[in-house]
């Protein structure tokens, strides 16, 4: 198997990021957006090319979750797939001619680097305080979108603990910061989560309807539509708070408010057989269809903006 038909350790990843950079300086540039509670770095990747100033761009990020290894899998594979096929394949060439591309393979290394050493299942952050002897918070409840109300604790000791306060982890603020402060040329925000092969968008913090619904909910059908055409496989979609169940303080929801009218977090594969343990033979498959739901998204993004 290649090295992106296998799942790697943070170390690893790291040497990742360092080596597509060095190899594709005209291409790639690894962005400091801030660091974690165990003080690891968070790096973003930005594919760019020079054709035109001034251009839109798309963020992607991976790995909020820490045992959802599929998706940090799935960011590397983007990013692959990205640098080798720009000028050979029409869709890709056609999404880095018009945006620049975010990418930020480990939004939460703590929990990542945990479940390689000691608990494969941890799902959080690594941060604690004095007030509890229970570590972590979970980062998709942790953003300022009706933070901590009907689908997030406010208990430390919760899978869905939201924090202290909106924006406690340093993971969540370097995020929420990067996007604030790039909320003008960012049009598209994508969040890659496993498992349950879903295409969510807005609103998972409210029963409410997103004002461009019926936009979004048509994007997501066609990108359905071709991962079934290609792969003859099911992805579910809709509103987040109706497909899936309500849960707020989610990064989909926050970038949404910011201003992103197009977000979307994706449910990668399976829908349960393995679940988080998804073995790497199915890595491929997994991303495949993830990538082509991406192209389609961006593609229609660019269409309507
Ligand atoms: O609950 C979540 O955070 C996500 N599902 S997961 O099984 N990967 O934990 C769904 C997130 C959907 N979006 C929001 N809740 N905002
Ligand atoms: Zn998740």
């Amino acid at each position: 198997s290649t090295f992106y038909e296998r799942y790697h350790s943070l170390e690893d990843i790291y040497y990742w990021i360092n080596r597509t950079t060095q190899d594709n300086p005209s291409r790639v540039k690894a962005v400091l957006i801030g660091s974690s509670f165990e003080k690891r770095p968070l790096y973003v990747l930005k594919l760019s090319v020079n054709t035109r100033s001034n251009k839109k761009a798309m963020w992607i990020d991976c790995g909020i979750h820490a045992r959802e290894w599929i998706s940090p899998a799935f960011c590397l594979w983007f990013v692959q797939n990205f640098l080798s096929f720009y000028g050979r394949n029409q869709d890709v060439t056609n999404i880095l001619d018009n945006m620049d591309v975010y990418v930020l393979p480990v939004l939460n290394p703590d929990g990542y680097h945990f479940t390689w050493t000691t608990n494969r299942m941890w799902r959080k952050n690594r941060s604690f305080s004095r007030s509890s002897s229970c570590v972590g918070v979970d980062l998709n409840r942790n953003f300022d979108a009706n933070w901590c109300t009907e689908g997030a604790s406010h208990n430390p000791c919760s899978e869905i603990y939201c924090g202290a306060f909106p924006e406690s982890e340093p993971e969540t603020e370097a995020v929420a910061n990067f996007l604030r402060s790039h909320k003008n040329s960012i049009q598209l925000y994508l969040s890659i989560h496993s498992y349950s092969q879903m295409l969510l968008f807005p609103f998972s913090c409210t029963t409410e309807q997103a004002e461009n619904h019926d936009d979004l909910l048509e994007i997501a059908k066609e990108a359905a539509q071709k991962i079934q055409r290609h792969y003859r496989n099911h992805y579910k979609y809709g509103a987040g708070a109706k497909t899936i169940y309500l849960a707020p303080g989610g990064s989909d929801d926050w970038a949404y408010n910011l201003g992103i009218k197009y977000s979307f977090t994706f449910e990668l594969q399976d829908r349960g057989r393995y679940g988080f343990l998804l073995p790497p033979s199915h890595i491929s498959k997994a991303c495949n269809e993830a990538l082509i739901a991406v192209k389609t998204i961006a593609m229609k993004v660019i269409e309507k903006t």
